[in-house]
Order: C-alpha cells, then structure tokens, then sequence
C-alpha cells in the first residue's frame, strides 16, 4: 500500500494541509503514521477516506456529524458507494473490441457509426475517459506492435482528436478563468493525453491555452511573461532516461520559481522519485487533476470577489 505525505494528500482530496490536522486532532478519524524524520504518513485508504468526506460535506453533513458516525461506519459506506463509481468510468471493453474489429479490414462508416452512437449516449467526460483514451491506446499499442498500419493509426488518432476539440469549441469561453497553459514539452508527442487535460480543464470554466506537442520550454517561457499563467500544465507520455529527467527537471523547476508548474501522464509518473522538493506537482491521475483544477477555481474565485 502507498503512503503519502500531507502535502500529496492535500494535493489528492482538495482539502487544506491545515484542515486535515485539525481533522485529525479534533476527530480522530484518521490516524497517520510517522515515518522515521517524523512526517505524518496517510494510507490509500486514508486518502479515499478524507475524499469521501468532502464529498459528505459537500452535500450537505458536519464534520462533526461524520465524525459520531466513527472511521468504521465511515469506511463501510465509502467502499459500498465506491464501487459504481469504479465501474462507471472502466474501458468499455466489448466496444472497444467492436471498434478494433473494423479497423482490419477497414470499415468507416460502422467504426464511425458505432463510435458516435457510443459516445452519445454518455457525458463526454465519461465518454473521454471510457472510450476514447483507451481507443487511443488500444490503436497505439496495435500500431507500436506491428498489427495495424500507420495511416489507419492517424485515421483514428484524428477522429479522436477532432471529436475532443469539437467539444472544447462549443465550451463557453471563460474569458475571466484562471488562466491554464497546457503542452507537452519538446521531444513530446503523443498528444491526446494533454487534449483530454484540456477539455477537462475548458469544461470546469478555466481560460485554457492549449499548445501542442513538442513545445521548446524557452517559447513557453516568453508566452508565460506575457500570459501570466495561473497554472502550467505538462503532459509527458514517455518514460525519460534518467539524465533527460534531470535535464527536464533543472529547466521546469526555472519555470516553477515563476509559475505553478505541474506534469501529469506516465513518464512524469515515471519522474516520481525526482520532483520532491522541485516545486513541481505531480498530477498521476485525473483525479487528482480533478481536484487541482477545483482548489485553482475556487482561489480564483475568491480573488475576484
Ligand atoms: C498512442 C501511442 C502512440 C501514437 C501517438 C498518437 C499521438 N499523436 O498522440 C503513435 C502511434 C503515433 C505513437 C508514436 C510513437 N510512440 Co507511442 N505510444 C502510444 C501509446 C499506445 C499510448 C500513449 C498515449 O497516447 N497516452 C495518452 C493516454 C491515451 O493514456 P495515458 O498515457 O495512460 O494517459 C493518462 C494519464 O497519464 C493522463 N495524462 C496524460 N497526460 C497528462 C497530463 C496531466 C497534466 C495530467 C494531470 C494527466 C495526464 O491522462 C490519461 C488518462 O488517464 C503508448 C503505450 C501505452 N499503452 O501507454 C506508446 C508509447 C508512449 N510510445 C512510445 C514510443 C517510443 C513512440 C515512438 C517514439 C515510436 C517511434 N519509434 O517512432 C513514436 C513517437 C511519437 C511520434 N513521433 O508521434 C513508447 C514510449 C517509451 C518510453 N520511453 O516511455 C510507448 C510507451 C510504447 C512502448 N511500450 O514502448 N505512439
């Protein structure tokens, strides 16, 4: 089982370092660990607890009144209501199979037939996070094991990108958002996990400024001084040697003493080990993402009134 740190888990839940002492000290309900140069150290089981209960409070229950009800009560509830959620949001495994089928020989107009139907019958988020990334990883992985051809990789790497982009374009724009810049850094280009960051970003009402692939850091660098970012966003797919990591960090971190800078996707997850103490976030899920962008909003929220 992982164990974090109080900044990480304040990074997980949305929740302020602060409340989750005072938490603690109050109401027991999660007791951490120390680890040996006495850092309170949070369970994966702890963390789910902490989201569960800003979701309880977020529809209307006290702290105080969660905390009567005792960790074990507590714990039971949030598994039992966890699993639909897990369920909801896994690859939709059979359409995917269908989809890949029509790919070889290629069959457009039921690929395409099937795959609008799909996603129509479903929020687009869900749609984003049950079929289309894992489309897109499927057809990657067919592709990078010799199975499926270059030009039909592109053919259904451009359907998923236009269909992302379509719905970024009918978002009302937040000209009054935060301001999210979002690429991926030179060398980067698999590209659909930062589009997916991007709708998700536009949807929550943030003022995004989506960038692209292999993007050189000196020309994010200038568009920062001019754009004055609320939060940097970086993307990075692959898995770094460890002296491209440093190379990559050393630059980041000029970046970070300006900007919130934080990178998601499995090479920066790869990273982990070396953002400590960079001042560099690590966003390893959308989740996490999720509450990023929550805490971002409603500090800018509370800036403006
Ligand atoms: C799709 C794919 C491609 C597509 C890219 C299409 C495109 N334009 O983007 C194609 C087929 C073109 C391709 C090409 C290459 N690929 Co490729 N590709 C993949 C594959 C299958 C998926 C990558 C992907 O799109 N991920 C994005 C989404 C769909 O999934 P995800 O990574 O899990 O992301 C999730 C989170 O990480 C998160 N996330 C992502 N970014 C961010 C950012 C933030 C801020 C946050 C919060 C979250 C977040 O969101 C997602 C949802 O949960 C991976 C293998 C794999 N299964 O991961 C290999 C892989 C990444 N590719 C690899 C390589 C080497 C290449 C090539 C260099 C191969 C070559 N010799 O030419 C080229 C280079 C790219 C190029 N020049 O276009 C390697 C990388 C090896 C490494 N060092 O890590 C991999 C791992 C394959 C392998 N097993 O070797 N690839």
């Amino acid at each position: 089982m992982n164990k974090h740190r109080i900044h990480r888990v304040a990074k997980l839940t949305g929740l302020s370092k602060d409340v989750i002492r005072v938490w603690e000290r109050r109401y027991s309900l999660v007791k951490p660990s120390r680890s040996a140069n006495r850092y309170r150290e949070y369970t994966d089981e702890d963390v789910s607890l902490f989201r569960f209960l800003k979701e309880e409070m977020d529809q209307g229950q006290t702290i105080g009144g969660l905390a009567m009800e005792g960790r074990d009560s507590l714990l039971q509830r949030m598994h039992a209501s966890s699993i639909p959620k897990q369920q909801e949001f896994a690859p939709h495994r059979s359409l995917l199979d269908e989809l890949i089928s029509r790919l070889d020989p290629l069959d457009k107009g039921r690929f395409e037939q099937q795959l609008n139907a799909a996603i129509a019958v479903i929020p687009f988020e869900e749609a984003v996070q049950r079929i289309l990334l894992p489309l897109q990883r499927r057809v990657g992985e067919l592709w990078h094991e010799g199975r499926v051809n270059i030009a039909i990789e592109h053919y259904v790497t451009k359907l998923i990108q236009q269909k992302l982009f379509s719905v970024i374009n009918q978002l009302p724009a937040n000209e009054f958002g935060p301001r999210v810049l979002i690429a991926c850094p030179e060398g980067e280009y698999h590209e659909i996990g930062a589009q997916a960051v991007t709708y998700l970003a536009a949807a929550r009402g943030c003022h995004v400024y989506y960038l692209g692939p292999n993007l050189p850091l000196d020309d994010l660098e200038a568009l920062c001084e001019r754009v004055h970012p609320d939060l940097i966003l970086l993307s990075l797919t692959e898995t770094q040697s460890d002296e491209q990591a440093q190379h990559l960090l050393h630059r980041l971190q000029r970046l970070s003493q300006r900007w919130h800078v934080a990178v998601g996707g499995n090479g920066a997850c790869a990273m982990q080990p070396l953002l400590e103490h960079t001042g560099i976030e690590l966003l390893d899920d959308l989740g996490t993402l999720h509450n990023r962008l929550a805490n971002l909003l409603a500090t800018h929220q509370r800036a403006f009134h």
